[in-house]
Parts: C-alpha cells; structure tokens; sequence
C-alpha cells in the first residue's frame, strides 16, 4: 500500500503561538497571555494576570494576525493543501462566558480561511489548543467547574456553524492528555485552566486533574454530536500527545510498568473513541477513592459522541523502569521515566524516535481500527544564520525524513489507514513548553530572538525546497 491519493501534506500552528495581537480586535486574554517566557530547562512563569514589565512572548508572537495575506501566499508556494491552525477562543468570546459572539474575530477567521482555500489549501481546526480563556480560570477555576462544558460547546457551536462551507476536518482539546503530568503546573493550566492551591498534594492535584479531564471529554462528545448535525461531512476527531512509553529493559516488572504508564498517559484516547472508561480506569479510581462528578447523563454523552478520527502528535518516545512499585505500578510522569540509551536526543532533551512513530501508528491502529492523522511531529533546533544569509538546516530534514519513512512504512507494511501529515511550527513560532523563540520547527524563519527583538521578516531556510519536493511527490522524494 502507498500514501492516499488525497493525501493531506499540510503544517500545524496553534493561534496563540503565531497570531500575537493579544488584544487587538476585541480579543480577550487567554492561558497563553499570562505565561513569560521561560528557557531550556527554566518553566514558563503563570503570572496573576497579565502584569506590567513581564515578558509574555505571545502577545505579539510572529505577528500573523497581521501579516496572515502574504503569510498564506509563502504556504501555498511550499505546497501545502492543508493548514492547521485554532480559533482562538478568545476572539470569539473574549471572557469565555458570553452569550453572543464578537462578530470582529469571526470575522478575521472568515478572512483567513478564505485567504486559504482562495489558494487550495483546506482549513484543519483545533478547537481548544492552550487558549482558555482566562476570565474563565480566574471565575470558575477552568474546567474543574461542569460549567464550563457549555461554555465550551457554545463556542464551538458557533464555529461550527459559522465556517460550516468553510472548514471541514475539526479537532476538539489539543493534547488533552498532556495533564497527565499533573505534578507540574504546566500541562494542568494550558489544558485546563487549572490552577492548584499552594502546597496541594499530589492526590489533590490528580483528582482535579481528572474530574476536568471527563468535564473536557463530555464537552468533546457533545460537539462530535452537534457537529455532525451541523454538518454530515465534517470529520471531528481527538488529539493525543503520543510518546510511547518503552519498558527499560525485558524484565518483566519494567513490562507492567510500561503497561500502566501507558494506560495513565492514554485513557483519554479509550474514551475519546470507544465511548466509555476502561476498566482499569475505573478500577483505579476505586482503589484510590476518587469521588468524581459522573453521570448518566455524561456517559450516554460519551457513547453517543465517538470521534470520527484520531489526531496525534509525535516528537518523541520515552521509556520507563519499574521504580519497586509491584503490584499497583502506579505511575509518575514526573519521576519514573529513565533515559533510552539507544536513541539520541535534540538540545531540549527531547529523544529521537522515528521508529517509535511507526510503533505509535501500529498502536492506534491495533487498538482503535479508525483513521489516524499526524497532526504534529518535528524538531525544534537552533537555527544559525549563515554568511550567504540563508539557514542550512539538514539536521531538521534528516529528522523528519526519517519519520516520513517510518510512516510510510506503517501504511505500506502494516497497512495503518493514514489521513495526512502535518509538521509541527512549519513557520517559526513561540514555543508552547519554554516560550522561547529560539527552539525553532520552521522552513520559514522568522526573524525575532528570545527578547522579542528583530524585524519579523520571513524567509525559507533549506528545509522549505526539501519539503515542496516531498509534497509534490506525495512522499515519493525524501
Ligand atoms: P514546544 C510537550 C510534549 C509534547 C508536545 O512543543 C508538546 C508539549 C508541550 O510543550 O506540545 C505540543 O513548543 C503542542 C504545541 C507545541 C509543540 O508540541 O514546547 O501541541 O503547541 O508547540 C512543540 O517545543
């Protein structure tokens, strides 16, 4: 088997990491407005608001709210006939609460988009990627509160009307399992809203944690359901942050941790598509006394709104070692995981994998039977402006040569149902984990360093000719 003749070579973004104007257009603050930028190995700072002397590098970020047109133009020349990107929440409803919609950031995605099919290339939405508004975190305490799954469908219901002609592949919470790190505060608070109360325990956090996860997955099954009433044709589907966790080694404790790790790091994904919790969740939230809100109601929900499709990102693959913790296994994201001597790492840590995509793409497909779609993967690198004034970036083409090939192989030998391929930040943008600049995915540099300074021009590195080379010939010339 080959790569579908419809194919979709595309690249992602997310609003918050490229739009900037944080405010412009009637736009209210989001998650992502109220972090500073952090560096390699320092964490973003959540800041009570947004606050005066702060460094926040997505208010302005690459500025493609007003440079989108020209933009757009550079996307098409690379061959894209898909783009990836949010609507921010806060555009639309700049509180989160509201019952009518700000008809001005409506606008600005009516323009998009059109600016993007004007040129062939299809809309691809994430409906919530980091971007919560933040009056709803300072309100009701983000997605720890039910109320904020209609809050969340009203958005997504005007949307889905708006752009119905328009757009037509949707996906609901980017990521959403990222928070199964909830020993931090960061994966909590972008997916979620989720702020803890100072000296919360790890238990605290985690029952949190997992009571707004099923409020997020309420609220994706009811817009999966409106949606397709809205619109026959769309195809709405989930988004997992895949990193496979490998056991250590074959003895046979690092097996069963390996298993339990993934089971915590994935359910999400189990109900997302099957409609219901699996029976080691449950079994889990027995053993560990967590009193969740979850009713009848939500669980007809979730069987009633199985996604058509799965998206998921993939960087990178971990691996974990039995830490003594027979029989329970129970997992720490933040303290279990060893490193994998067999593979190298990027400068972030961040352990290169190609064929760990292949094994994630053979996952899914085991698991599920249902159409997958990567909709990130890439290396973020330090780029370097040589003499002749352009980027030589081979290093970033020999990463994502290799997980071209391991997905092909996947369709080819494993006959995985593949949708399309989206690389991760295909124009250089604010990185999501450390706010930086300098972490760079793109074939389009943009001209802007860590403090915010530079004029923002574009221009293609090396890398841009490589990909128009592999989008034309449908993954034939890598
Ligand atoms: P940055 C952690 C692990 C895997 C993917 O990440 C992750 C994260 C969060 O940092 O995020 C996704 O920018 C996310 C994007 C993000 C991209 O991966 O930290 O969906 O918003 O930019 C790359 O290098």
């Amino acid at each position: 088997m080959t790569l579908r003749k419809d194919f979709l070579w595309g690249g992602a973004v997310a609003a918050h990491q490229l739009e900037g104007g944080w405010n412009a257009g009637g736009k209210g603050p989001s998650v992502a407005d109220v972090m500073t930028a952090g560096r390699n190995g320092v964490e973003r700072r959540i800041t009570d608001g947004v606050l005066p002397g702060e460094n926040y590098p997505n208010h302005e970020a690459i500025d493609f709210y007003h440079r989108y047109k020209e933009d757009v133009a550079l996307f098409a020349e690379l061959g894209l006939n898909c783009f990836r990107t949010s609507i921010a929440w806060t555009r639309i409803f700049p509180n989160g609460d509201e019952a009518e919609p700000n008809e001005e950031g409506l606008q600005f995605y009516d323009d998009l988009f059109d600016e993007c099919l004007k040129h062939g290339i299809e809309p691809v939405i994430t409906l919530s990627h980091f971007e919560l508004p933040y009056h709803l975190v300072t309100e009701y305490g983000g997605f720890r509160n039910r109320k904020l799954i209609d809050f969340f469908v009203h958005f997504a219901e005007v949307v889905m009307e708006r752009y119905k002609n328009k757009v037509k592949y949707w996906m609901t919470f980017n990521e959403i399992n990222n928070q199964a790190n909830f020993m931090r505060d960061f994966a909590p608070f972008t997916n979620s809203g989720l702020k803890f109360p100072e000296g919360a325990s790890d238990e605290e956090r985690e029952v949190i944690m997992y009571q707004a996860a099923h409020y997020e997955l309420v609220a994706s099954a009811k817009v999966v359901e409106i949606g397709h009433k809205i619109n026959p044709d769309f195809q709405i589907g989930c988004m997992i942050a895949m990193c496979p966790i490998y056991p250590a080694t074959c003895k046979p404790e690092d097996m069963m941790a390996s298993t339990v790790a993934m089971q915590r790091r994935y359910w999400f994904a189990d109900v997302h598509v099957r409609g219901h919790y699996p029976s080691y969740l449950t079994a889990y939230f027995e053993r560990k006394g967590f009193d969740l809100d979850i009713t009848k109601e939500d669980k007809e929900l979730l069987s009633k709104g199985k996604v058509d499709y799965i998206g998921f990102s993939y960087y990178m693959s971990f691996a974990i070692k039995d830490h003594g913790k027979v029989p329970t296994f129970d997992y720490d994201e933040d303290k279990d995981l060893v490193k994998n001597e067999f593979v190298k790492a990027s400068e972030w840590g961040w352990q290169i994998d190609p064929l760990g995509l292949r094994y994630a793409l053979n996952w899914f497909n085991e698991r599920y039977e249902k159409p997958l779609f990567i909709v990130e993967n890439g290396f973020g690198a330090v780029d370097k402006v040589e003499e002749d004034g352009r980027i030589h970036d081979p290093y970033r083409v020999d990463y994502l040569k290799a997980h071209i090939q391991a997905m092909k192989e996947a369709v080819e030998y494993d006959g995985v149902d593949l949708m399309g391929y989206t690389p991760w930040g295909f124009i250089d943008l604010v990185s999501a984990g450390t706010g930086e600049m300098k972490k760079r995915y793109g074939f389009i540099y943009v001209d802007k360093d860590n403090e915010g300074k530079g004029s923002l021009d574009r221009s293609k590195k090396d890398s841009f000719e490589w990909y128009q080379k592999v989008i034309n010939s449908n993954g034939e010339e890598l």
